[in-house]
C-alpha cells in the first residue's frame, strides 16, 4: 500500500491575447482562457495514493490563446487531485500545509495564470494601441509531499495468527489473505461492516516498536481509532502472560493507542470443547473484566461479535480532527 509519495503539481498557464482586426481594420483580437487551478479534494472511496502516481504528471489545463472577433479564449480545465482520508499534505520542504479529513472538503493549492489581454482590449487611439496585446500569465508548480493517515473506526492488532483478519473477514464483505503462518498480513486493510470501517492490521511480536518484525509503520493509521480490538488465540497456554505483553507493546509503540478503548477477543474458541469453554471462562472472569470468546466458524458469535461492536462504535463519538 502507497501511503506516502512524493508529487509534482502544475497549474495551467493562461493564453495569450492576441492580436487581429475586422474588416474595418479596427482591433478586435481576444483575450486569453485562464489556466486551470488546482484543487486537492478529500475522496471516501480511494483508500491508498497508488492512483495520484499511476497519474504520472499532474497538470491543469492550460488556458487557449485569444479569438477574433473579441472573443476570449477557453479556459483550461483545474485539476482536481483526488485523496483518501485522512490525508496530510505537506511542502517539498516538510511543513505542513493541510490535512485533508472530511469527504469533499476542497482545497485550492495552485491558481491557474490569469489569460492575456488582446489588442481589443488595449486599443487606443492609432496604430500603437491596435499591435499590442499581452501573454498569458505563466503556470505556477509545485512539489508536495502526501502522507495518508487512514481513518478506521476500530483497529484489529494482537501477536501474529491470532485470527485477525479472519474475523474482519467475516464481520465483512472483505477477502484478505488468512493462512496458518505468521505475517500474513503485511499492510493496514480497511474493511466495512455496516458503515463502520475496520482496519485489519499486521501482527505484532515483542519489540514491534523498536523496528522488529513489521515494525510500526501502521501507527500514523491507527490515529484516528474509536476502539482497540485486542486478538488473543485460544491457542495460547498463557493468556494473561499473552496480553501483559501485548499491552506492554502498545505502550511502548504509542501513549494514544494504548489509551484507546480496548475490546479483548479471544479467538479460536472452537479448539475447546463445550465443557472446556465454560471452566475456560470461570478462570478468565478472574483475570479479565471485559472480553468476548468466540470463532470464526460459528455463526451466531460472529452475529455477537458484530452486534457488540456496533454498540460500542455508536457509543464513542467521533474523534474531532
Ligand atoms: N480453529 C480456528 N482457526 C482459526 C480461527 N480464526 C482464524 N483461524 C486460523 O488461524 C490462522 C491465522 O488466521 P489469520 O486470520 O490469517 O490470522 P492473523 O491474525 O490475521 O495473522 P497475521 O496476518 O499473520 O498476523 C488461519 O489458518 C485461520 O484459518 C478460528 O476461529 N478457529
Ligand atoms: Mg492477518
Amino acid at each position: 500500500m502507497i501511503d506516502v509519495c512524493k508529487i509534482k503539481i502544475e497549474s495551467g498557464k493562461g493564453g495569450d491575447g492576441i492580436i487581429a482586426f475586422d474588416r474595418d481594420r479596427k482591433a478586435d483580437g481576444g483575450n486569453g482562457g485562464k489556466g486551470g487551478n488546482v484543487y486537492i479534494v478529500g475522496n471516501p472511496n480511494i483508500y491508498d495514493l497508488s492512483k495520484i502516481l499511476q497519474k504520472g504528471k499532474l497538470k491543469a489545463e492550460n488556458g487557449e490563446i485569444g479569438e477574433k472577433n473579441k472573443r476570449t479564449g477557453k479556459d483550461g480545465l483545474d485539476l482536481e487531485i483526488h485523496v483518501p482520508l485522512v490525508t496530510k499534505v505537506f511542502n517539498g520542504d516538510g511543513t505542513e500545509i493541510i490535512t485533508i479529513s472530511k469527504s469533499g472538503y476542497r482545497v485550492k493549492l495552485l491558481d491557474g495564470g490569469k489569460g492575456g489581454l488582446g489588442n481589443f482590449s488595449l486599443r487606443g487611439e492609432g496604430w500603437d494601441g491596435k499591435l499590442s496585446r499581452t501573454k498569458g500569465e505563466e503556470a505556477q508548480s509545485k512539489e508536495l509531499e502526501l502522507e495518508l493517515n487512514l481513518k478506521a473506526d476500530a483497529v484489529f492488532l494482537g501477536f501474529p495468527n491470532a485470527g485477525k483478519s479472519s474475523i474482519v473477514n467475516s464481520l465483512s464483505n472483505a477477502k484478505y489473505k488468512v493462512a496458518p503462518y505468521e505475517f500474513t498480513t503485511l499492510n493496514p486493510q480497511l474493511a466495512v461492516m455496516d458503515g463502520h470501517i475496520l482496519m485489519d492490521l499486521p501482527g505484532l511480536i515483542e519489540g514491534a516498536y523498536k523496528g522488529k518484525g513489521l515494525g510500526i509503520d501502521f501507527l500514523k493509521h491507527t490515529k484516528y481509532a474509536k476502539l482497540l480490538v485486542h486478538c488473543i488465540s485460544l491457542e495460547n497456554s498463557d493468556l494473561v502472560k499473552v496480553y501483559k505483553e501485548m499491552r506492554k507493546e502498545f505502550v511502548n509503540i504509542s501513549e494514544d493507542l494504548y489509551s484507546l478503548p480496548e475490546l479483548i477477543i479471544f479467538t479460536k474458541a472452537d479448539v475447546y470443547s463445550t465443557d472446556e469453554l465454560e471452566s475456560l471462562k470461570k478462570k478468565l472472569d478472574k483475570d479479565f473484566k471485559d472480553y468476548i470468546v468466540m470463532s470464526v466458524f460459528r455463526k451466531e458469535d460472529i452475529e455477537d461479535l458484530m452486534k457488540e461492536l456496533k454498540k460500542r462504535l455508536s457509543s464513542i463519538s467521533d474523534t474531532i480532527i
